[in-house]
């Protein structure tokens, strides 16, 4: 029975060593309990490491680990000591981290750290290899294996993969400062679905692969050569009802029931009416805002000075990666923050900031999470922020308020919370005092409709939207590899050319039987392309035609001392051997002073364009431009000639990056049903990648073979991969 197997840097277990006992506990983080259905359904495994070092562990405890492990259905990969510096404490948060949070100053790039990050993620591929059965799901997560996806998919071509990342993707301008851009890029792409927490992460994800590696796009679909690669967005939910009845549980406590710190805590509430408890928890992470946060508590203090005495804020910083330098540098910033408010501010029953340098179990976090009147959260960049959720989950009456930065991913699905720009301190300051004043109605007004939300896409949804949609895209990689023209398939084509009396064979040229070059005039055919073009137009039962939407000038150079049929701009010219060409349509060009100096402002105000003349059309290609901006400026052109087109009886054609303007009915279905006037074919085949040759495999008989080069959409019998597999089948085609 086919499995899941989950693959994360740490491991969903605790373990601990004592007196060479190993005991191991599951861990309870959120990735933990929303992967937990997908995890123990049906053997499901999960990799990752253990958190000990090789140097620490003897090879009994090492025995002893492992089997442990095995228990809580875990496998680890085995890290030095030298791994975890150079890998996680090196580049995935000395460099990833930094940089995908927008600190682009704190990013460093050490070639050691990366070349031992991707040894790592090597390690993790092995050690699929070791659990994977045919059939299985890989659903790998993080910044942390990030190229992982590739290496997996080198070892096993036809497993499914999907990727998950919980910290922001960034802007294309920030991530194309990373040298290793491209690697990562194409490591990412191993995987078949690539889930973010938001739309604006997946958008500037598709944003760079198309400016980078200059994959083309259909909607949210990169088309890679052999498969489409799907980026979507699953906001993460929270485990709804382990908070919701935990704050329950905790709200009915008495007495010495209670914990110490909810003892303390009603001490302060108790003070007078009028106190309040403003909450702040996170990782000591510089991605946080926890400085910021700081000073705009001391400004709202100095703004709103009757808070004095009456408001707390109890912040709760949990240590994390203490060996990178930047996490020390802020601990001593925050802690001298800290004491200087506290100095400045405090009087004998009160200090303004309860400050915890530690983690707390998780009763303790429900105690903050259930007293606290005002949450507040205000991270420089967060991928989501998952503390927001649990506090709303635990607001059982819907009262509380709950500040959150517009700069975390919660933000984005959660409206009805106060939002605020961190680095505005004047309005984190105004939106405090109007939180702590808010009227009980609107609080809970608010918090209702976010908790309906929060309960119902929960994190078990999330994970589940996400295997879903995993296995869609795979089943539709599946559909189109059910039409891949595999061997077998090959065979029978070849088979049936061979036994056939009379067969036409139509050829479309770029991107099928060349490759595409940056500079069109570059893509002339090489030598070998004609050696095998003359071995099939020479055989006696053959009519081989070239196909194309080039000018009849470039062609004729090109093809022209050869005996070929050729068709060119999309079937206004044809040329049969070596008599001359002649016009296969009647057509004019007295269009052209109306449509091309259009053509000639947008060119000019769209770098990288350029306009292509034919004998009978205008093309505006925008292959060289910038991916969005040339697809924008397309459908600004279109729009602006419109009009134009139908006073002139024009049409425009939407290539691959083109846009052609010609004379409406011309198209390369027409021009090539015409070769078959008057002959009895018994083996018409036709190829090509674009959307212009859609009209061939549209026009021609019913039992012409249609073959698309490529992965876009089409009504094509066939497809191949790319010019590679078209060279195959053209010497195929060339030896019978
Ligand atoms: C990354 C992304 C994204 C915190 N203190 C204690 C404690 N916690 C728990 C919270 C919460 C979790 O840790 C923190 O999750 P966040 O989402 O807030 O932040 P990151 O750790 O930075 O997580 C983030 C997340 O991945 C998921 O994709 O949202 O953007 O950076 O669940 O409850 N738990 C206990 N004691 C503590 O002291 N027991």
């Amino acid at each position: 029975m086919s499995k899941t197997i989950i693959i994360s840097n740490r491991l969903p277990v605790q373990l601990e060593i004592d007196k060479n006992e190993v005991s191991a506990t599951p861990s309870v983080g959120g990735l933990a309990t929303g992967m937990k259905s997908v995890h123990l359904k049906s053997n499901g495994i999960w990799i990752g490491w253990n958190g000990l070092v090789d140097e620490e562990l003897t090879p009994e405890l090492q025995k002893e680990v492992n089997k442990k492990l095995k228990k809580h259905q875990c496998a680890a990969v085995n890290l030095t000591q030298e791994e975890v510096n150079k890998f996680y404490f090196g580049f995935s948060n000395k460099t990833i981290w930094p940089l995908f949070h927008y600190f682009m100053e704190y990013a460093e790039f050490e070639l050691a750290d990366w070349d031992i990050y991707k040894l790592v993620n090597q390690k993790f591929a092995q050690k699929v290899l070791e659990h994977y059965k045919k059939g299985d799901t890989i659903w790998i997560h993080d910044y942390q294996l990030l190229v992982l996806a590739k290496y997996i998919r080198e070892l096993l071509p036809e497993v499914n993969i999907g990727f998950f990342l919980h910290i922001p993707f960034p802007s294309y301008e920030v991530f194309r400062t990373l040298p290793w851009r491209e690697e990562i890029l194409e490591g990412m792409l191993g995987a078949d679905l690539l889930g973010f927490h938001t739309y604006e992460y997946e958008r500037h994800f598709l944003s760079s692969v198309q400016r980078i590696l200059g994959y083309s796009l259909e909607f949210n679909s990169i088309i890679l050569e052999d498969r489409t690669v799907k980026a979507d967005s699953f906001p993460m939910g929270i485990d709804y009802e382990k908070f919701a009845k935990a704050a329950n549980k905790n709200n009915k406590l008495k007495g010495s029931d209670k914990s110490d710190i909810q003892i303390e805590i009603d001490k302060h509430l108790s003070r007078d009416g009028n106190t309040s408890l403003v909450l702040s928890i996170d990782r000591l992470d510089y991605t946080k805002g926890i400085p910021s946060r700081l000073l705009a508590f001391e400004y709202f203090l100095e703004k709103y000075p009757q808070f004095k005495g009456k408001v707390r804020l109890v912040m709760l910083a949990v240590p994390s990666r203490s060996n990178v330098p930047q996490y020390q540098l802020l601990k001593n910033e925050v802690d001298q923050l800290v004491g200087r408010i506290n100095g400045k501010y405090s009087d004998v029953g009160w200090t303004p900031i309860w400050y915890f340098y530690r983690s707390f179990p998780f009763e303790n976090l429900i105690d903050l999470y259930t007293s606290c009147d005002v949450a507040l959260l205000t991270p420089l960049r967060d991928g989501m922020n998952l503390v927001a959720k649990e506090y709303i989950a635990c607001r059982e009456d819907q009262t509380g308020v709950l500040i959150l930065s517009e700069m975390t991913g919660a933000s984005q699905e959660m409206g009805e919370t106060l939002l605020i720009n961190p680095n505005n301190y004047e309005q984190v300051a105004d939106t405090l005092k109007y939180a702590l004043e808010m009227p009980e109605k609107e609080q809970k007004e608010r918090n209702l409709a976010l908790q309906k939300r929060l309960k119902r896409y929960n994190v078990e949804r999330w994970a589940s939207d996400f295997m879903e949609t995993l296995k869609e895209t795979t089943e539709n990689n599946e559909q189109k590899k059910i039409k891949r023209l595999n061997n077998n398939r090959k065979n029978e084509l070849i088979e049936n050319y061979k036994k056939a009396e009379k067969r036409i064979l139509f050829f479309d040229y770029d991107g099928t039987l060349a490759p595409f070059e940056k500079l069109p005039e570059n893509a002339f055919p090489k030598p070998e392309l004609f050696e095998l073009l003359d071995k099939i137009h020479n055989h006696p039962k053959t009519d081989l035609v070239l196909i194309t939407g080039r000018d009849k000038f470039t062609f004729n150079k090109w093809f022209g001392h050869k005996n070929y049929k050729l068709i060119t701009e999309h079937g206004a010219w044809f040329k049969d051997g070596q008599k001359d060409w002649i016009m296969l349509e009647a057509l004019t060009s007295n269009w052209f002073e109306v449509i091309a100096p259009i053509l000639e402002r947008f060119t000019d105000r769209t770098p990288g364009s350029l306009i292509e003349e034919k004998a009978f059309s205008l093309a505006w290609h925008f292959r060289n431009c910038d991916p969005e901006l040339g697809q924008r400026r397309s459908y600004e052109l279109k729009s602006t000639i419109q009009h134009l087109i139908a006073n002139h009886n024009l049409e425009v054609l939407e290539g691959d990056k083109v846009l052609e303007i010609k004379i409406s009915g011309v198209n390369k279905g027409r021009s090539a049903k015409k070769m078959l006037l008057g002959k009895n074919y018994d083996f018409i085949f036709a190829i090509g990648d674009d959307w212009t040759d859609e009209f061939m495999f549209k026009e021609l008989p019913k039992n012409t073979v249609t073959v698309k080069v490529g992965l876009k959409k089409t009504i094509a019998n066939y497809y191949v991969d790319g010019t590679k597999q078209v060279s195959e089948l053209v010497k195929d085609f060339s030896e019978f």
